[in-house]
């Protein structure tokens, strides 16, 4: 069976040449004109960067390559008796456009088991950190310190042609997710089960199959499905999003993946981001601490009003590109219609009972562009159900799938060539001069 760099191989040279007609044909080409609202509104909207693996409609939401969610939960391959969409076969499909078949996939789980272990320097920084230090600070500060391996630096420094800028990050990229598990599940065991031993990786196992054994997890089945989907929904979502286009232009300086990705696991943490998950989860409890386990729709409609007036934005809704509810929200409740003892679950019927009247508020309310829930509103509850209920580690979870799309767009952006992102800064005065 081919492998990953094979595959690779074979598919550079075709968007190599595709960039190349772009740039000969079209480089002077206008798409679409920047207003003032966009240089003071966060560059909403504003068409301005390359990213391969996936383009997000605002209707339609995310497509992988072209595939929906649904198509990538009918093609790709799962763990064994499994039935979730698994990170590897989503990363092979982000970094290739191609969907892998059962052997690539089993080859791919077993290169990530082989490469997850961290060396002891790393295990005792993250030992030495404070249980009080946030988990996404302790994440960061991690994956920044992998960096001491990183084989593109070291290649790098001694001098290689642009044209294997991206074999060398891609191994960088592998051995960075290949070690994601056993760095994010010491996290979980220092700060919340200090003391429990932390079980080898296990060379039959799938990458989060792994994950989930060291967070203590390996023998629910159901969890540890649901974590393989939640990963692989999480792991891209185009490149504006702050984690992702933070790893873009940090690594456009040529920066390794390792810190790269380091600093967009820092823009992952803010909670407008994805600390947004571990934000809903705090809400929904507080609410049902407040109203009772079995809410009706007008409790929440007022719960919801007291957020908002309180100046408060409701988490696990809107978005910046979203104009409907989003597919992985959509694919995650679907996880918990088709088992019977997650529709029981009071956090879960709660947070089915907020999507039935929080659209209704928002738009009411009157402000927010996309009134409807984001993969943030549902993402928690079934971690919470299964007793994973730390939600300030909920974060991590993502940061670890974060990582698929992050890390492909490393390989492409060194791949293509992309040059160092420098966009035009004005000031007030600069721009009035610009407009008068
Ligand atoms: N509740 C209350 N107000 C909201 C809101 C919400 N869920 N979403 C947006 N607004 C407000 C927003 O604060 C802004 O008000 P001001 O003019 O007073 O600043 C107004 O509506 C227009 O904002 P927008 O254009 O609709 O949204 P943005 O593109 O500026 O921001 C989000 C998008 C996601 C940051 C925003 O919807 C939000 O704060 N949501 C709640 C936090 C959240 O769920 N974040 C996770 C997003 C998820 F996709 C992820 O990245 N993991």
């Amino acid at each position: 069976t081919k492998s990953l760099k094979e595959t690779l191989q074979e598919v550079i040279p075709r968007k190599q040449e595709q960039l190349k007609k772009l740039k000969a044909e079209h480089s002077q080409t206008v798409v679409g004109d920047v207003k003032v609202e966009n240089i003071i509104g966060g560059m909403r909207g504003i068409k301005a960067m390359l990213w391969e693996a996936s383009v997000l409609d605002p209707n339609e939401g995310i497509r992988f390559h072209g595939l929906s969610i649904p198509d990538c939960q009918k093609v790709l391959p799962t763990a064994p008796g499994g039935k979730e969409i698994i990170a590897e076969s989503m990363l092979w499909l982000l970094l290739t456009g191609q969907v892998p078949t059962e052997a690539q996939t089993r080859q791919l789980s077993l290169e990530l088991a082989e490469k997850g272990d961290l060396p002891p320097f790393v295990e005792k920084l993250i030992d030495s950190f404070p249980a009080t230090l946030h988990p996404m600070t302790q994440l960061g500060m991690s994956v920044a310190a992998l960096n001491h391996d990183s084989l593109f630096q070291a290649a790098y420094e001694k001098g290689i042609k642009k044209s294997e800028y991206w074999s060398h990050t891609l191994e960088d990229c592998i051995n960075l997710i290949a070690r994601l598990p056993a760095l994010a599940a010491r996290i979980y065991r220092n700060v919340y089960k200090p003391g429990t031993p932390l079980p080898p990786l296990n060379k039959d196992l799938d990458l989060i199959g792994n994950y989930s054994a060291l967070l203590g997890f390996g023998d629910n089945h159901n969890l540890t499905e649901y974590l393989r989907l939640y990963i692989a929904l999480h792991g891209d979502h185009e490149g504006g999003n702050a984690s992702a286009h933070t790893a873009h232009l940090v690594g456009s300086t040529l920066a390794d993946p390792y810190l790269s990705y380091s600093a967009a696991l820092f823009a992952l943490a803010g909670p407008l981001h994805g600390l947004a998950n571990q934000e809903v989860l705090r809400w929904q409890l507080a609410m049902q601490e407040e109203l009772g386990s079995d809410v009706s729709h007008d409790q929440i409609r007022k719960y919801l009003w007291k957020t908002l007036n309180s100046g408060q934005v409701v988490p696990g809704y809107g978005h910046g590109v979203l104009r409907n509810p989003d597919p992985r929200f959509l694919a995650l409740q679907q996880f918990c219609d088709s088992r019977p003892e997650l529709e029981q679950s009071s956090i879960v019927r709660l947070v089915k009972k907020t999507f039935e009247v929080a659209p209704a508020v928002l738009k009411e309310h009157g402000k927010t562009k996309n009134p409807y829930p984001n993969v943030d509103a549902t993402s928690g509850c079934v971690l919470y159900h299964y007793g994973l209920r730390e939600f300030k580690y909920y974060t991590v979870i993502f940061g670890v799938s974060r990582a698929l799309g992050a890390l492909t767009q490393q390989v492409w952006a060194r791949a293509l060539g992309l040059p160092l992102e420098r966009p035009k800064s004005l000031s007030m005065d600069a721009l009035e001069k610009l407009i008068k």
